[in-house]
């Protein structure tokens, strides 16, 4: 793109910023008018796996995310923002179809949701059926094929380069051998300093030579950074900014789980064997757990440097000005809280993700929203900023107006679901959960953010419990 060009889109994005964006049903259709976009472009931005222990939101955290800072600071970052499911399939098919695993049936890993929801209109669908391109590379839907929830079928995206397979090493870095541990062996479940190209710059690449090329109609570009995501894998470089004799680990308070039911615990040693393997390893070893948390916070750095590089790109081709930027992650992680390390609790580190969300004319730069929101809410917020037409049947809510004052009264908590029956509420203050045999847990995260005090038998929180428990969804029939 020459000067010229530049400064044209540059103009029309400012134009478009304010002609655009609130108006409901009555701007006029979607297209081109002289070359300008009538709707502002997407940026659609995910990440796989990361949680919360990041500057993003504290920054005496220890994951570094100078990126997802430098983009909250040009919007709305939403303090308390819960996936709508801790795994990768069922969030990634609540995000992107509007309805929450409990309308569609999409509970698990195991629901692809287009063998569920053959004909659903996922997002990128319903901006293409609005004028719309749409296009896409990385870790979008799950990834691997339509039996294990990715959509190949070119129903969501114009044009889609898929994720590229790990360049996997040999021998695996964290040093296990398959007669210690056959999955720890394998580069599903390793860690160390990769030194080969990482398959995010694959993606990252893919998406720069998009945002340089021309557009004739208004983009839907989404970007799916698979990182932290196991193997937690990041290029050398990275990991001189957490040397191992510094790194933390979250606190893990003997006892933690003896206050939850077997439920719980079984949710929570899922994949028990990085847990117990790790945690015996000696703590500077490859395969300790200090070890495999250091490689997860320089993973997590790299993906955030990813997000750099996106909006550097945007930045360079002219279009910040008339481009809506929405950034979220599938879920968070346990990293040996909880005994645990992995996703698939309805605790607070599987569950609480970064989201953010810049829209030119609308949001007010670093602005924090401190209101429980849940990333279900992203489909109807996109159509509204966008000036499409409302999805009637969609389970989110906008957070239009809580983008233009996070302050505004809100209520509505947050839900996530793991597994039929197993559903979390999340307001400002409090977690309740409820299992599929009934037992229940309660945390004030007031006092206790790490939840070690399960408050779900104290005749004193009997009334917060009654007023949690209508927020529960019910289960789609069997
Ligand atoms: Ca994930």
């Amino acid at each position: 793109m020459n000067r010229r060009q530049f400064l044209k889109r540059l103009g029309a994005g400012v134009a478009g910023a304010c002609l655009h964006g609130l108006g409901g049903g009555n701007l006029p259709a979607a297209g081109t008018d002289g070359g300008k976009s009538r709707h502002p472009n997407i940026l659609f931005i995910a990440i796989d796996d990361m949680n919360d222990w990041t500057t993003l939101f504290d920054p005496g955290n220890p994951i570094r995310t100078p990126n997802l800072q430098r983009l909250a600071r040009r919007g709305v970052l939403f303090t308390r923002a819960y996936c709508p499911a801790p795994a990768c399939n069922p969030s990634r098919a609540s995000i992107m179809t509007g309805y929450r695993p409990t309308t569609s049936g999409v509970y698990t890993n195991g629901h692809p949701f287009r063998k569920i929801m053959p004909d659903a209109v996922t997002m990128p669908r319903y901006f293409r059926r609005h004028g719309y391109t749409a296009k896409g590379a990385g870790k979008i839907f799950h990834h691997g094929g339509a039996a294990r929830g990715d959509d190949p079928s070119g129903k969501s995206f114009d044009e889609f380069f898929k994720l590229m397979h790990t360049r996997a090493p040999k021998p695996n870095y964290n040093g296990y051998t398959k007669k210690q541990q056959r999955h720890l062996a394998s580069v599903a479940w390793d860690w160390g300093e990769h030194t080969r190209k990482m398959i995010d710059i694959d993606t990252v690449e893919w998406i720069e030579n998009v945002m340089e090329a021309d557009w004739d109609k208004p983009m839907f570009l989404a970007a799916g950074i698979f990182k932290p995501h196991l193997p937690f894998y990041a290029p050398p470089d990275v990991f001189q900014r957490y040397p191992i004799d510094a790194a933390s680990l979250p606190p893990m308070p003997p006892g933690d789980l003896d206050d939850v039911s077997e439920v719980a615990k079984r949710m929570a040693h899922r994949e028990f064997f990085i847990y117990s393997n790790t945690t015996r390893q000696a703590p500077g070893s490859p395969g300790s757990l200090k070890r495999m948390v250091q490689c997860y916070q320089a993973s997590a750095d790299f993906a955030d440097s990813m997000v750099g590089r996106l909006l550097d790109k945007l930045d360079a081709t002219g279009r910040t000005g008339d481009t809506i930027i929405v950034l979220w992650a599938d879920h968070g992680y346990h990293l040996g809280d909880k005994e645990s390390c992995v996703k698939f609790t309805l605790w607070e580190k599987a569950n609480h993700v970064p989201f953010i969300i810049v829209a030119p004319g609308v949001t007010t730069p670093g602005t924090r929203c401190d209101r429980p929101v849940g990333l279900v809410d992203i489909y109807p917020t996109l159509l509204e900023l966008a000036g499409l037409p409302a999805k009637a049947d969609l389970d989110g809510k906008s957070l239009v107006p809580l983008l233009k004052d996070p302050n505004a009264g809100w209520d509505r908590p947050a839900i996530m679901t793991m597994g039929r029956g197993n559903h979390a509420v999340r307001t400002q203050r409090w977690r309740y959960i409820r299992y599929q045999d009934g037992s229940e847990e309660l945390y004030d995260h007031d006092k206790d953010p790490w939840e070690w005090t399960n408050l779900a038998a104290d005749p004193d929180c009997a009334d917060v419990i009654a007023q949690l428990k209508p927020y529960l969804p019910k289960d789609k029939p069997r």
